[in-house]
Order: C-alpha cells, then sequence, then structure tokens
C-alpha cells in the first residue's frame, strides 16, 4: 500500500481539488491546520495581486467522519474567488520561460490561455493541501519540517541558525523585511526589480526532522529516497536545481571533509554524528539525521516589461503578453517543497510500517524504534 496523490483544477476554474489515497484510518485531520498552510503559501513578499484576491480555505469533502480519518480516499476543494475561466480572452504571444509555447506545440493549441490556466502555479495550493494531510500524519510521530529563504536573485541571507530558532523565524512570516540586514536587501532587491518590470528567483532550503533511520532503500533504483525527494521537488513550478546536504559542494571537497564521522552514544544506545553534509541520507536511506534539501527557482517568466516572443497566429515579432503575476515566490516555495517532502515522507513511511489504521502504523513504528536500540 502507498500513499498517492492526484490534483485537478485550472488556475481560473471554478476550484482546485486533490485527492489523497492511502492515509490510515483513526487520524485526526483539522480543517484549520490545512488552512494555515494554505495561508502560508500565500505571503511572502513579492506576491503578486492574485493572493489579495483570494482566501484560500479547504473544505474536506470525503475520507472522514467525525473528524477523523476513515483509510478511504481524502478528497481536498478549494474554491477560487477568481472563477472566470469562460470569458478569460485568448492569448497568443507565449512567454519565455513559462509553458506557454512548448505546451501550445505539445497540444496543436493557438490560445494560449488553454495552456496556461493549468500551467500556472495556483495549482500549488492543491499540493499544500494534500502536504497539511501528510503533516498531520507525521506529527503523530514527532516529525516537523521547514522551510527558509536562503538567497533571493544574488542576496544571499543564509545565518546558521538552530531548527528551533528557524522555525520560530519562518513561522512568524516567511521573510520578514525589517529583522535583519540581508531581509532588508532582499525585499528592497525585490522592490527594485517591480520597479524595473523584472521579476527573482532565489534558492530556499527544507529540513525535516523526527525522520527515523531507515526509510528508502538502496536494492533497487526506485527505491532510493533521495531520488523521490529531488523529483517531487523539482517537480514544483520553477525549480531547476536540487541539492541534497552539502549538494554541489561535496563536489568541491575531498572525503575527509565530506562524510558526517559516526559517533555511539552509550547511554542514549544512539548512534549520531556531529556533522550533517549527506543531509541526512546514505545510500538512498535515510540515517535518522535531520533531511536536508535546497532547491534553486528560476525568475517568475511573466515580466511586466515583456522579452521578445512571437505572434502565434501572425508569426511576427512581438512582446510576450502580460498576465497578472507575482515578483518573487521563493517563500511560498519554500511552502509547497516542504508539502511535497512531507508526502514522500508520508509514502516512505507508509512502506515501511503498513498500517490501514493509525494504531496498526503505531505499532509498526515502535516495534522497530525497539529495533534501532538493541543493534
Ligand atoms: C498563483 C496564482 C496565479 C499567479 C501565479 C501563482 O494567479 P493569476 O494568474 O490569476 O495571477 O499569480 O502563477 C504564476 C505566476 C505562474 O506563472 O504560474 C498562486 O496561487 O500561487
Amino acid at each position: 500500500m502507498d500513499i498517492r496523490y492526484l490534483t485537478a483544477g485550472e488556475s481560473h476554474g471554478k476550484a482546485l481539488v486533490s485527492i489523497v489515497d492511502g492515509i490510515p484510518a483513526g487520524l485526526k485531520l483539522d480543517a484549520k491546520f490545512i488552512n494555515s498552510e494554505l495561508a502560508r503559501r500565500m505571503k511572502g513578499f513579492g506576491r503578486g495581486a492574485r493572493m489579495r484576491i483570494e482566501k484560500d480555505k479547504v473544505e474536506v469533502l470525503s475520507g472522514t467522519r467525525k473528524g477523523k480519518t476513515l483509510g478511504s480516499p481524502i478528497a481536498l476543494l478549494i474554491s477560487n474567488k477568481d472563477f472566470r475561466i469562460e470569458s478569460l480572452p485568448p492569448i497568443s504571444r507565449p512567454r519565455p520561460g513559462h509553458a506557454d509555447l512548448a505546451g501550445a506545440l505539445k497540444f496543436g493549441e493557438k490560445d494560449i490561455r488553454n495552456i496556461l490556466e493549468r500551467a500556472s502555479a495556483r495549482e500549488t495550493a492543491s499540493r499544500v493541501a494534500a502536504g497539511a494531510v501528510a503533516k498531520t500524519l507525521l506529527r503523530e510521530f514527532g516529525i516537523d519540517f521547514l522551510s527558509h529563504v536562503t538567497s533571493v536573485g544574488r542576496i544571499v541571507s543564509r545565518r546558521r541558525l538552530s531548527f528551533a530558532k528557524i522555525k520560530n523565524t519562518v513561522e512568524k512570516s516567511p521573510v520578514r523585511c525589517a529583522e535583519t540586514s540581508a531581509s532588508r536587501l532582499i525585499c528592497l532587491e525585490i522592490e527594485k526589480a517591480k520597479r524595473d518590470g523584472d521579476t527573482l528567483g532565489g534558492i530556499f532550503e527544507v529540513i525535516a526532522r523526527g525522520v527515523p533511520a531507515g526509510l528508502g532503500s538502496y536494492a533497487q533504483w526506485d527505491r532510493r529516497f533521495d531520488a523521490a525527494l529531488a523529483g517531487a521537488l523539482m517537480s514544483i513550478p520553477g525549480i531547476k536545481g536540487v541539492e541534497i546536504g552539502l549538494g554541489f559542494g561535496a563536489a568541491r571537497e575531498r572525503g575527509s571533509a565530506v562524510h558526517d564521522e559516526i559517533f555511539f552514544n552509550a547511554k542514549l544506545g544512539k548512534f549520531y554524528r556531529k556533522t550533517n553534509a549527506a543531509g541526512g541520507i546514505e545510500g538512498g536511506i535515510t540515517n535518522g539525521e535531520d533531511i536536508i534539501l535546497r532547491a534553486a527557482m528560476k525568475p517568475i517568466a511573466t515580466l511586466v516589461k515583456a522579452l521578445d516572443s512571437v505572434n502565434m497566429k501572425t508569426k511576427k515579432k512581438a512582446k510576450a503578453q502580460v498576465e497578472r503575476s507575482d515578483v518573487c515566490v521563493v517563500p511560498s516555495a519554500g511552502v509547497i517543497a516542504e508539502s511535497v517532502t512531507a508526502i514522500e515522507v508520508a509514502r516512505a513511511f507508509r512502506e515501511k510500517f503498513g498500517g490501514d489504521s493509525l494504531a496498526e502504523m503505531k505499532r509498526n513504528y515502535q516495534g522497530y524504534m525497539k529495533q534501532l536500540k538493541r543493534i
């Protein structure tokens, strides 16, 4: 049994839908928590006007009774306030960097509206809703997630902080402009890009804490957990690169500087590391340390100062279509990345611990945790 999910919905369609299958029965599911996750995705300095129109709220359509999961598929609905797909005008000037041209060629389509409605990052709201269900399950096992922006454009904000400190900071608000000199600079950079009719990308980090050793496997290529995580992050619109732990940095160092030496705490009966360059994964398997992922997001493809393009009808040179859009969405991408990471961890959890019910999953988990201590 696996946990899987699908999403449906267009950016200006009636609603966004997610179906999450494989969540054990007996889990308390709180719409308030899902809504708080949806609200986190909408925040961040640099978001556009659409975020002032929407107030993403979930409706749990199926899979629960009296607030608890039934083990049946969970259907989640987020209604679009800006529902006007039928009346929106056609678009014929593809934006470089968006799915517009590639999608139009693929579907033999002249009206790019029919491509961008689904290609829009609005879809990621459904992933955050699905991710909130996975997070709810994993909280039962003490697993927690966070994300934070490490750079926007060329401005680097990375500070070495403890998990608790980062969590506390990012929970309050994804980018707090006045908080540090780096975040002030980031906000100025975003404002400048906006004035120039331009956009900005950046890098964010996701950390999963409390994931036990032993999820994933080296035994087969498609069981390697790092591959699943990289695939999940890469599936977020705009992501162009993913790193795990030291990532590309590991290629520049010698082995002695990269590999995390192993120690044993006799009192706790536990192996541990003093460093975590591996980002919590060795041999495609979690090793019990924090899972650390980083992803690079390209700048949003809709530029107010539009780039050169071609009118698909006339084949004449034209400036690309300007659609309402954001200037920078790196903090939101971090929240989405937490969500898809949580779904992958939940999938690996279900694979290892089974569990038609939460009680069964917990029993299997506890038995395994005892086994870890006996080694
Ligand atoms: C988004 C909703 C979209 C965009 C953005 C993300 O709404 P609209 O197109 O009506 O403004 O703001 O999507 C993109 C920038 C994109 O290129 O896909 C959202 O809900 O996050």
